[in-house]
């Protein structure tokens, strides 16, 4: 038995998702989900701003056969803080088949570091979302980029739109590539050319920056299964930066506070922003392989 007891409020995942309508072409990959503990072997971090259920690696690993994927990228959640354990557990019995994204302290060495590469990690994650971390100084995260940049990482950053604003001058002089999470939380009840999303898409086209057109679940109003509002947005950024997009569940979904959504309807959302064949295969595949496999 875990000493950590879930929060009051917490929402598991789905146990029983739908098997998608969509059949995810071959080599398909989930870049951004994460495990939760479970909290008897990798205790969370005394720092967290949530307790989280268990997710392991064998559920994640259950998740992606049932839905048709074949690899995953596992992103540290903020409930583990900096000790990257679980995911790198998760790497170690992937079979090749897991890549990871890990927050690390400045004062890795370079030996932690050199050991989570040969794991399969790929890049940091820097996280601006308040309820979910005190963001640190900017000299902090750049002491980290300067450790990293020799291993080819690229930098996570998860913010929502007035972060970008107010970073701008950092975010665009990071000097290594950047992969936004849930495409910088637009607000969808916005008309798609609002400014927020207007500094959003210019961000994208003046630097080496990628978006995960992931989480409709996180910002829809409207709701599931269409996720009909988020689609205009999403499906903008396919088309515009069709090789610098990913896709993923984001299970198990840490805190949703209304509806835990079902997996294959996720998946089921893909065609609707991502419409044809070709779009599909860079998303799902082509642009996850390159940037974590190649
Ligand atoms: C996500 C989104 C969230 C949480 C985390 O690391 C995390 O705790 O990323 C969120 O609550 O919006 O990407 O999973």
């Amino acid at each position: 038995m875990s000493e950590f007891v879930k929060d009051a409020d917490w929402l598991d995942w789905h146990p029983s998702p739908s098997k998608p309508k969509f059949v995810v072409p071959a080599g398909a990959v989930d870049a951004h989900c994460h495990v939760f503990g479970p909290g008897d072997k990798f205790g969370f971090a005394p720092e967290r701003k949530y307790t989280p259920c268990d997710a392991s690696r064998e559920q994640l690993f259950a998740l992606r056969d049932f839905l048709g994927f074949e690899k995953n990228v596992v992103v540290q959640a903020t409930c583990h803080g900096s000790d990257n354990s679980a995911l790198l557990d998760v790497l170690e019995h992937s079979n090749d088949r897991a890549r990871g994204v890990v927050t690390v302290k400045s004062d890795v060495t370079e030996a932690e570091l050199a050991r989570m590469h040969a794991l399969g990690v790929r890049g940091v994650r820097f996280n601006y979302v308040k309820r979910l971390v005190d963001p640190k100084p900017d000299d902090y995260y750049r002491g980290i980029i300067e450790k990293i940049k020799p291993l080819g990482w690229h930098v996570v950053l998860y913010f929502e739109p007035a972060d970008l604003a107010e970073k701008w001058n950092f975010f665009t002089s990071l000097g290594v590539p950047i992969v936004v999470d849930h495409m910088g939380r637009p607000d969808v009840s916005k008309p798609l050319d609002n400014p927020d999303f207007a500094l959003f898409l210019k961000f994208m086209r003046e630097n080496d920056v990628w978006a995960k057109v992931s989480c409709p679940d996180r910002l829809t109003i409207s709701g599931s299964p269409l996720y009909a509002d988020v689609v205009p947005f999403a499906k903008a950024i396919v088309e515009e930066f069709s090789d610098r997009v990913l896709w993923g569940t984001d299970w198990p979904h840490p805190n949703m506070k209304k509806e835990m959504p079902d997996d294959g309807i996720l998946v089921d959302y893909v065609p609707s922003i991502a419409r044809t064949q070709e779009l599909q295969e860079k998303l799902l595949v082509s642009n996850p392989n390159n940037l974590y496999w190649s």
